[in-house]
């Protein structure tokens, strides 16, 4: 298939899951923190690549974990890494991504995913079970319940519906759902943390469902949240709705991102810059690289093609610190980070959102 896109990953791609990399706050450009380099790579779940040479030295600057639990301004204390429950069974009858047998992180593919009639029922297929699958979770958010325990329904829901849950084994990662609570940007891992009342909690749900993958996530409150709180996450949906009305065959991908960092602006939020929207399909993570911040990066959409728009934005530092589980990704200053994704088709009259219900 030839493809037209961003086309090659090189030298730069990004992808949605990252880990055993760490991030740091940088003055440098982007690019030259973020460059593709083929030796260096370990991928991850959802979100980049990096050079991990680059990221390493600086490790000892931006600290992984911070002592301090108070947070400036806010009673809200900072998340902390709970225990994880044992990895949860799947049943052999449910088809698996390649990944998961493998014990090679995943790669990455330079190949758009445009599909014919088929793939794109299979499209809608795994769109809409990962839409229903997001939404029951959503209703499981109350102050008490553990990440866990909403992990646990997650998993259980997919397999139900004779699919797999993407996450679980991706790149190592543990279980089979994201959960990002408060300054979590994303990649949280669910655990014993219970949700306390004032929480926001991003759950990001990916199911492969007869070998296509569908991606979702959106953030929702616990209990009573603050006026702050719920713009933040309000206008973070509204960046990725603007941003989809403008889809369609030919669009450049960049007015993604100018579009978003337009309505962030407005607000005075940051965008984060390092984990990325992707291709997805028959792959987890494939071109095109969507980035969610101003740029000027070439390549168009196409007829037929799926990917995934999933901004992040934040009250305060757009820079990420990786826990030490090489996957949790917070806020540096610890503020507030929300995140909405949908998996889109570029159809002949704009975009069509799979993960609806
Ligand atoms: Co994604």
């Amino acid at each position: 298939m030839i493809v037209a896109g961003p086309g090659t990953l090189q030298p730069r791609l990004i992808s949605s899951f990252v880990g055993n990399c760490r991030c740091r706050q940088s003055t440098q450009p982007l690019h030259d923190i973020f460059r593709y380099n083929p030796g260096s790579l370990t991928v991850n779940l959802c979100t980049i690549i990096v050079q991990r040479q680059m990221i390493k030295p600086d490790l000892g600057v931006n600290l992984v974990c911070r002592n301090t639990d108070e947070l400036p301004n806010s009673t809200r204390k900072r998340l902390k890494p709970g225990k994880l429950s044992p990895r949860r069974p799947v049943p052999d009858h449910i088809l698996k991504p390649p990944y998961v047998a493998s014990k090679k992180p995943p790669g990455i593919t330079t190949g758009a995913e445009v599909h014919d009639e088929k793939g794109m029922e299979c499209m809608r297929a795994s769109g809409k079970l990962a839409a229903q699958v997001l939404q029951y979770a959503g209703t499981l958010v109350k102050p008490g319940v553990t990440t866990d325990a909403i992990d646990q329904e997650v998993h259980q829901m997919i397999i139900d519906n004779g699919a797999y849950p993407s996450p679980l084994g991706y790149g190592g990662f543990p279980k089979s759902v994201c959960t990002s609570v408060n300054e979590c940007i994303c990649h949280g891992i669910p655990d014993s943390r219970e949700l306390e009342d004032g929480d926001i909690i991003n759950i990001d749900v990916t199911v492969y469902l007869n070998g296509y993958h569908g991606d979702t996530s959106a953030t929702f409150f616990c209990g009573d949240v603050d006026d702050e709180a719920k713009k933040l996450v309000q206008v973070t949906k509204d960046s990725l709705y603007k941003a989809i009305s403008i889809c369609g065959p030919g669009v450049e991908l960049n007015k993604i991102g100018r579009i978003i960092n337009a309505l962030a602006d407005e607000h005075r939020y940051g965008v984060v810059e390092q984990f990325v929207g992707h291709g997805v399909g028959r792959l987890f993570h494939s071109d095109p690289v969507i980035l969610h911040y101003r740029n000027n990066e070439r390549g168009r959409m196409m007829l037929n093609q799926t990917f995934t728009i999933e901004p992040m934005l934040t009250m305060g530092s757009i820079h990420p610190i990786i826990w030490d589980d090489d996957w949790t990704v917070v806020t540096a200053d610890g503020s507030l980070s929300a995140q909405f994704e949908h998996t889109i088709l570029i159809t002949e009259n704009g975009a069509e959102i799979l993960t609806q219900c």
